[in-house]
């Protein structure tokens, strides 16, 4: 077989090798590792991928810190006493597969197959470790199957509804821009690469709006700021959006050429003033119209959409209404005019063709409700549940129903996992996974236009071993894989990856060397890419538009006079989802604007206690006028050793679901907050 040509250093020494980031991030890093006596020692970025240039994120800096951690998971092992404490027992990997196919079988013969869920999201993961050999395995077996929704979901139905999801202006050509509009995005900790592009264009008289609760970064330098409410950006966009209209600055030519639903998305913003949106989101009337005459007169204009507006019940249809903006305003066309928001479907390989098995029809569970589903679901119910690239206990909403789920003693829990995170203690059986500085993967960032090969720098520690290994495995174990399956072999997936490439692609893949996406790169919107739909146009008002409420209808916020606050849950930059947050030390804390604290009399530093009707957390409170009157913010991705109760922002958080792709609603959480030990 064509084995990649770059290999794994079995030597001693100082090498210094390269490999990829394949982290849930944007920026798809290349990486220089230094590797000395066969062990990481340090890590940086390389200027193999241009859109790294020689720099990475703290977090991936100090990778080894998780790669050598003392809570690194080292052999699988088996729960001694009561599920949450963590006391583990080593066992030999034989003896724990064949556990877990015993455990897989009696299910089956119990209940059925649909008994049996494979929990994951795999963010953090490439196409060699998500969905392939773990998919044939489960497919196969006929387990339930999962609906990967507590991230991107409302967006990406959105950008599939009006645009079938068209590639987005590259970070390169942002420093053409002479507006940047930064919408429910923190590029300064999710996606460090678009910073400098941004800086480059301010310098040359770039206008830079920020449209965050919170005043990022990037907030404090930009030139116009709105501090929206949460959940309040659909008002926002379709007030902007009937300006247009109202004002004739629609760009007629383009809606005729190029969209379809312009009128009915007239009629639906009709209502929307700018004194309604803004007394609906919470900010200056004159700040929305100052925002819609510099994006009406600058050109080029770009919007870089986050995802902090979609975790919320208007998630769906405030991201159309974003999105139809540049289509609305006639901003495409130009380089570095238009909108970025996830390039993932630019890259043209299917993971289900990898896959090569069919989709069966068995139940699907939504895991935003995983909680949902361990405590009420009886027909059949979840009796095995095999967690993998995934933290859930720490990362879904209705945290304390996802921990009475996990205490059930009739569930059988497997958590094959990298450290001892929350979800693991509470396994029944923790199986020790690799890290991507120990296997192969290919990374797709969702920013960057390149894939790229990630490869093992050092052996595996402990006995780890990789996904795809323990999937064939358990596999064969079940009569469902043949032994000989090899990730690299003739048939095997990376291969199979790379044979879809053009050869000079799959050469330069398997080298180590970014691969451009073919037909990527660079784009103009409408110019060198055009909307994936069936007739090449913006569907600003699809017929058949999958939503729960109408297309582009409101709902109000959810707060009571009991929980009148809005508690978000932001990414930080010291972690990757919950990934790495076992290095947070101490507890962390909550922001609270200074009228909410001063009326509640909490001090900056002061014990509190946020609650609701599911739980609450226990933490410190950092009194700042970062956030804006009316919310929290506390932290995604906590452990539960970060607070002071063991619940975080997640045990807040509701199971509901957005409005488009039934996502999650983490901002939705509506709290209250006192000082610890008053009531
Ligand atoms: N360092 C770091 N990088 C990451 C991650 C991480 O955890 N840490 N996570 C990765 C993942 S999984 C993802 S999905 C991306 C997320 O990338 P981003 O979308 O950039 O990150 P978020 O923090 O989820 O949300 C962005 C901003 O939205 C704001 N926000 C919250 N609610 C609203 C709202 O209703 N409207 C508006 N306009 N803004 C709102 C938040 O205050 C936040 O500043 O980042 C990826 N990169
Ligand atoms: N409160 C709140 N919660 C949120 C969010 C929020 O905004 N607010 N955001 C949500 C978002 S955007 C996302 S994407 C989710 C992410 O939630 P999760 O999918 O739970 O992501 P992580 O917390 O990064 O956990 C991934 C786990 O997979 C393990 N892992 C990594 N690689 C491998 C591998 O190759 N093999 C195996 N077996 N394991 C591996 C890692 O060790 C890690 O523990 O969190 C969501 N949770
Ligand atoms: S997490 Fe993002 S910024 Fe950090 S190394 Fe990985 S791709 Fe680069
Ligand atoms: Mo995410």
């Amino acid at each position: 077989m064509a084995e990649p040509a770059i290999q794994p250093p079995r030597t001693w020494g100082h090498t210094v090798v390269h490999t990829a980031c394949p982290l849930d991030c944007p920026d798809s890093c290349s990486l220089a590792v230094t590797i000395e006596r066969g062990k990481v020692i340090k890590i940086d970025g390389s200027t193999l991928a241009p859109s790294t240039g020689g720099y990475i994120c703290g977090k991936v800096r100090r990778f080894d810190r998780r790669i050598y951690s003392d809570e690194r998971i080292q052999y699988p092992a088996i729960r001694k006493g009561p599920k949450g404490r963590g006391d583990f027992q080593r066992i030999t990997w034989d003896e724990a597969l064949d556990l877990v196919a015993e455990k897989m079988r009696e299910a089956t013969e119990r209940y059925g197959a649909e008994s049996v869920l494979p929990f994951y999201y795999g963010g953090s993961n490439g196409l060699l470790t998500n969905e392939l050999e773990d998919a044939r395995l489960f497919r196969g077996f006929g387990a339930s199957r999962l609906a990967r929704t507590v991230c991107a979901a409302p967006t990406s139905a959105a950008a599939m509804a009006i645009y079938g999801k068209m590639a987005g202006v590259a970070y390169e050509d942002y420093a053409h821009a002479a507006l940047i509009i930064v919408w429910g995005a923190n590029p300064s900790a999710t996606g460090i690469h678009l910073i400098p592009h941004i800086k480059q264009a301010q310098q040359a008289g770039a206008k830079l709006v920020v449209i965050d609760p919170r005043r990022t970064p990037l907030a404090r330098q930009a030139d116009l700021y709105l501090g929206v409410k949460p959940g309040t950006d659909l008002p926002v966009a379709l007030s902007l959006i009937r300006a247009f209209f109202e004002t004739g600055r629609a760009d007629d030519a383009f809606l005729r050429d190029h969209t379809t639903g312009a009128d009915e998305l007239r009629q639906l913003a009709a209502p929307w003033t700018f004194e309604r949106a803004a007394a609906e989101a919470g900010v200056a009337v004159g700040d929305i119209e100052t925002l819609f005459s510099w994006y009406a007169d600058a050109s080029p204009a770009v919007i870089r959409s986050g995802w902090g507006q979609e975790r919320n019940r208007n998630g769906g249809a405030a991201t159309m209404a974003i999105l139809a903006l540049p289509a609305v305003a006639g901003k495409f066309g130009v380089r570095g005019g238009g909108y970025t928001m996830s390039n993932s479907a630019a890259y043209g390989i299917a993971q289900d063709t990898l896959v090569n098995a069919p989709s069966p029809n068995t139940r699907t569970i939504n895991m935003n409700r995983l909680g949902h589903a361990l405590t009420e679901l009886n027909d059949p119910p979840v009796t095995v549940l095999f967690s993998y690239n995934c933290n859930p206990l720490a990362t879904m909403p209705d945290q304390n129903t996802v921990r009475r789920g996990l205490e059930r003693e009739d569930l059988f829990t497997v958590a094959f996992e990298q450290v001892m995170t929350d979800t693991a203690r509470y396994a029944d059986l923790v199986l020790p996974a690799t890290t991507f500085f120990e296997h192969y993967d290919v990374a797709k960032g969702y920013g960057a236009y390149h894939l790229q090969l990630v490869r093992p720098v050092i052996d595996a520690v402990g006995e780890a071993r990789p996904n795809h290994e323990v999937f064939r495995d358990l596999g064969v174990r079940l009569g469902l894989a043949h032994p000989d399956t090899d990730l690299l072999g003739e048939s095997g997936a990376l291969l199979e990856t790379a044979s879809r490439m053009p050869e000079a692609a799959r050469t330069a893949l398997l080298d180590g060397a970014p691969v451009p996406i073919p037909g990527a790169g660079r784009p103009i919107q409408f110019v060198d890419v055009f909307p994936k739909t069936s007739d090449q146009r913006a569907h600003l008002c699809p017929a058949d538009l999958a939503t729960t409420t109408s297309a582009y209808a409101y709902q109000e916020d959810p707060a009571t006079a009991l929980y009148p606050l809005a508690l978000i849950s932001p990414a930080s930059e010291k972690t990757v989802s919950s990934t790495l947050a076992e290095q947070r030390p101490g507890i962390a804390t909550v922001k609270i604007h200074p009228e909410d604290a001063g009326s509640r009399a909490i001090a900056d530093g002061d014990p509190v206690r946020i609650f609701n009707a599911r739980g609450e957390v226990h933490c410190h409170a950092a009194v700042t006028p970062e956030v804006r009157p009316g919310v929290l913010s506390l932290p995604k991705g906590l452990w539960m050793r970060s607070t002071i109760n063991g619940q975080t922002a997640n045990a807040l958080a509701p199971d509901t679901f957005s409005d488009m792709g039934a996502g999650a609603c983490f901002n939705d959480a509506r709290v209250q907050v006192t000082l610890l030990g008053r009531n």
